[in-house]
């Protein structure tokens, strides 16, 4: 066995998008393809940062990331690296992956390499990715991505071991990786202990422990066959003791049971039909139907590597972005939070539904609004290591309306940890609560609007578009933006349509560091507080995802009692019935007015979206 220095050529397009490079997989297992890509991670990060280092390396398990994974090992010995932790058979869950790089061994991890294209569905014909991330355990910012590709633009040559055999990552166990006179340790973990570690320290598991045990209460918690599994089943399944039929499909396949491992209405539709709803939210027709068993109180899925989740309760879809509110608004009862003295921030992406914002308002705390993507969030959780301690956003409690909820406990996004509040939440309303009497999640999230008025929110997504089409639609909206054409703010643009207020552009300015990150998503505002946002996704592997993301506030009952201060579990108050009403019902004509607007079905030839959430 040797380490040599093979040589290459700049291989278009590994620009990293919204979190990591994705493609197909037929693209990623062509030469070279990881090669490239990896060693311009270790060249940004630089070979006297590597020399001696500890390097993260898991994925999500699924097509090609065990070979992937060896590939990784053999060029970080070749690259310096010293130790590699790396999850048994390959496995780490994103926010797993960031919980290793920030609390093992005192926080010693240099980065992580995470094989995974996230929520995107997994084969040979399917896609695949690697996401970085840094020593924070966050996903790299955007000055480190931004030179990992301009890097594989100029790249000429990699270093990697050849003719060492593979590294058995099939049990946990201490490995070395030799070759030419260098040598690695390889640690193979079985990372959902230091996982439950961490979820103790930030839960109550007794008393999620105590809902779960109640006659009354059931719950699906659906893997969709990706990372996450592993952990539920550590922390959920062993410490809390949930029956085993709660928790489903927890073993990592590598084409995650052939579904599209993303956790939403119209991806997950088995969990959604087995809590009573319909793909688009509301109740199910035979929701009323006797049945043989009573529905679940719970619902809740990840997605591929385990970073999002979605929550559902009996007949009741919690979008993300009532999720974060209704989270920030029981904040003070999660010992996380509460041991630090409550939360000091929240935070969402532009996107996002502005929820949270009421909350955050009632709370007199500040709410950050930042571009799509985790990479964001990190910072302000980090601000008060880079601005001075005067400047503490920690804890900050964060969200994105893609099913995406965290906490700086991690420095991802982190699907199981959502589960984990969610749970928590309900067993302290439930507290004491006699058996038949379960105060749901439908109630907990009706009695929030009652209480702060409710954000409407749905978002439509037209999924493998041309990128012409795509770039088409954003210029045209980007003219009206920057007033190079006029916006229609004279006339309705659609029956029952508020009128147009303003077009612009979404630029963030971060305000720990004043990096700029422009062209963040367009913005259509209209009268009275509602808005249309739309977005090219930056994680897709093939054409444009448009996403059109639909919202408008409708206020809590004139005279109702203002917000309660943070404390004990929020009184339960019943919501008028113009605040139930269903979502895309009362969004429908602000859709509509978007679509006249973009001119999107005339640009696409699309008449519906794929997936609406
Ligand atoms: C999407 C979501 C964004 C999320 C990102 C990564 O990005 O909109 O909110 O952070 O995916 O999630 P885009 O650019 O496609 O809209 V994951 O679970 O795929 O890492
Ligand atoms: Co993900």
């Amino acid at each position: 066995a040797s380490v040599e220095t093979v040589a290459t050529l700049p291989i278009d397009g590994q620009r990293p998008g919204t979190s990591g490079v994705r493609k197909r997989t037929a693209v990623f297992m062509e030469p070279n393809y990881v090669e490239n890509l990896v060693q311009a991670f270790f060249d940004t990060l630089g070979a006297d940062a590597l020399a001696g280092s500890t390097l993260v390396v898991g994925g999500d398990g699924r097509f090609f990331c065990a070979e992937a994974a060896q590939t990784v090992l053999r060029m970080a010995l070749a690259n310096g690296v010293g130790r590699c932790w790396v999850g048994v058979g390959g496995l780490i869950a994103t926010p797993a992956v960031s919980a290793l790089i920030r609390e093992r061994d005192g926080g010693s991890a240099l980065c992580g390499v995470v094989l995974t294209a996230s929520h995107n569905p997994g084969g040979a014909d399917k896609d695949f990715g690697l996401k970085f991330n840094v020593a924070n355990g966050g996903p790299a910012p955007e000055p480190v991505t931004d030179a990992v590709y301009e890097r594989t633009r100029t790249l000429r040559e990699y270093r990697i071991a050849v003719g060492t055999p593979d590294v058995d990552l099939s049990a946990p166990g201490a490995r070395v990786l030799s070759a030419g006179g260098y040598s690695m340790a390889v640690e193979v973990l079985d990372t959902t202990a230091d996982y439950a570690q961490l979820a103790q320290a930030c839960f109550d598991l007794p008393a999620i422990g105590a809902l779960v045990k109640r006659a009354d209460f059931r719950m699906v918690i659906d893997a969709m066959h990706g990372a996450a599994g592993p952990y539920l089943l550590a922390v959920l399944g062993a410490l809390v003791g949930c029956p085993e039929d709660s928790l489903v499909n927890c073993t990592p396949l590598p084409d995650f049971g052939g579904v599209h491992p993303d956790p939403n209405l119209t991806y997950a539709p088995e969990l959604v039909r087995a809590l009573g709803l319909t793909r688009d939210g509301t109740p199910a027709d035979d929701a009323d139907a006797p049945r043989e068993r009573p529905l679940p109180a719970f619902g809740a899925a990840c997605d591929g590597d385990g970073d999002r989740n979605m929550i559902l309760g009996e007949r009741f879809f919690v979008t993300p972005s009532d999720s974060l509110a209704v989270i920030a608004a029981h904040a003070h009862l999660l010992p996380q939070f509460e041991r630090q003295g409550g939360l000091r921030a929240v935070a969402r992406s532009m996107p996002t539904g502005g929820a949270v914002d009421r909350v955050a308002a009632a709370l007199g705390i500040p709410c950050f609004e930042t571009p799509s993507g985790w990479k964001f969030f990190g910072n302000l959780m980090d601000a008060h290591l880079r601005v001075g301690s005067s400047v503490r956003y920690s804890p900050l409690l964060c969200g994105e309306e893609s099913f995406g909820t965290g906490s700086d406990h991690v420095r991802e996004k982190d699907g199981v940890w959502a589960i984990l509040a969610w749970l928590s939440i309900l067993a302290a309303h439930n507290r004491g609560v006699a058996e038949g009497s379960l105060v749901t999640v439908a109630q907990i999230v009706s009695s929030h609007w009652a209480t702060y008025g409710r954000n409407f929110y749905t978002r439509h997504d037209y999924e493998e578009v041309s990128a012409e089409q795509g770039a088409a639609l954003v210029s045209r909206l980007q003219a009206m933006a920057s007033g190079a054409a006029p916006v229609p703010t004279d006339r309705p643009l659609a029956p029952g349509a508020p009128l147009l207020e303003s077009v612009d552009e979404f630029e963030y300015t971060d305000p720990t560091d004043g990096s700029v990150s422009r062209n963040q998503g367009i913005r259509c505002l209209f009268h009275g507080g509602a808005r249309a946002v739309f977005r090219l996704s930056g994680t897709g592997s093939v054409g444009a995802t448009v996403r059109l993301y639909v919202e408008k506030f409708v206020p809590p009952p004139s005279g109702a009692p203002p917000p309660p201060p943070p404390v004990g579990t929020p009184p339960l108050r019943e919501a008028s019935a113009e605040l139930l009403e269903p979502t895309q019902r009362a969004l429908a004509p602000v859709v509509q007015a978007a679509l006249a607007l973009s001119q999107l079905r005339e640009i696409t030839g699309r008449q519906a979206p794929d997936v609406v959430t």
